[in-house]
């Protein structure tokens, strides 16, 4: 299924992972010099599954059958990043001002995080989109995040099914089908996929700008010594 030749690829591995706290409103958020990568998703979708299968633990995050347990935002140490769970979103059984205040929540959350490098949108690998997932998407292209979308709870098909799901879904988000990792928290199917992503999502944030303008103006001088008389040659 999907065979990726990864063996030229950065590798990363996770040792520790710990939870550092949780957040309920935007005060409440921590600042962080390493990258941070957020995890979203409606509720149930699988969030919690994901991190523990990326930590190699059980229960860093809590999982539940209920759907719309987490109303924070909880923040793991990842040793060379920092991830950040979100609250979910879809569920019915929530008030309009509790769907209000986690709109603002969210929005704030990704209004003001500079460390913030990257963006895992959980949708389950069985369904089509929801309306809530598209609008997911859209808030995340109006923020301008790099995000890649992980289909989860992939061992509950078979792989011809998921590889028609994929194709879906990627088609219904306007997404090329390479931004979709598929993935199984249950069996680990993905895993190394997405550990290859976020090597690669660190090792840009961790690399020196590219652009600076004094360089820039250094750039400048040595182009007029050229046009000059080109002593040097
Ligand atoms: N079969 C299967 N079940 C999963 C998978 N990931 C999550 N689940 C189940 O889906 C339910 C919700 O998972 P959870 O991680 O708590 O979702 P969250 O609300 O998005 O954090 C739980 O009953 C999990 O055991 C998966 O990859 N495969
Ligand atoms: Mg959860």
């Amino acid at each position: 299924m999907y065979e990726t030749n990864n063996a030229d690829k950065q590798r990363l591995v996770i040792k520790a992972a710990k939870f550092i706290t949780s957040a309920a409103t935007e005060k409440q958020f921590i600042k962080t010099d390493k990258p941070t990568i957020a995890v979203c998703g409606k509720s149930n979708v699988g969030k919690s599954s994901f991190i523990n299968m990326l930590a190699n633990q059980k229960k860093l995050a809590k999982t539940s059958s209920e759907p719309g347990r987490t109303r924070l935002v909880n923040y793991f140490d990842f040793g060379e990043f920092v991830l950040a769970d979100l609250p979910g979103y879809g569920f019915a059984r929530v008030s309009k001002t509790e769907k209000e205040k986690w709109g603002k929540t969210l929005d704030a959350f990704f209004k003001n995080n500079e460390e913030l490098s990257h963006v895992f949108m959980l949708v389950d690998s069985r369904h089509d989109p929801t309306a809530d997932d598209v609008q997911m998407i859209e808030f995340l292209h109006y923020h301008a995040l790099p995000f890649t979308v992980v289909l989860t709870k992939a061992d509950k098909l078979s792989k011809m099914k998921l590889k028609e799901h994929v194709k879906a879904i990627a088609a219904d988000l306007y997404l090329g089908e390479k931004n979709l990792l598929a993935t199984s928290a249950q069996t680990g199917y993905g895993k190394t996929d997405v550990l290859h992503k976020i090597a690669d999502v660190i090792a840009l944030a961790n690399a020196p700008q590219e652009y600076d303008d004094e360089q820039d103006d250094e750039d400048d001088e040595d182009d007029e010594d050229e046009t000059d008389g080109g002593e040097e040659c």
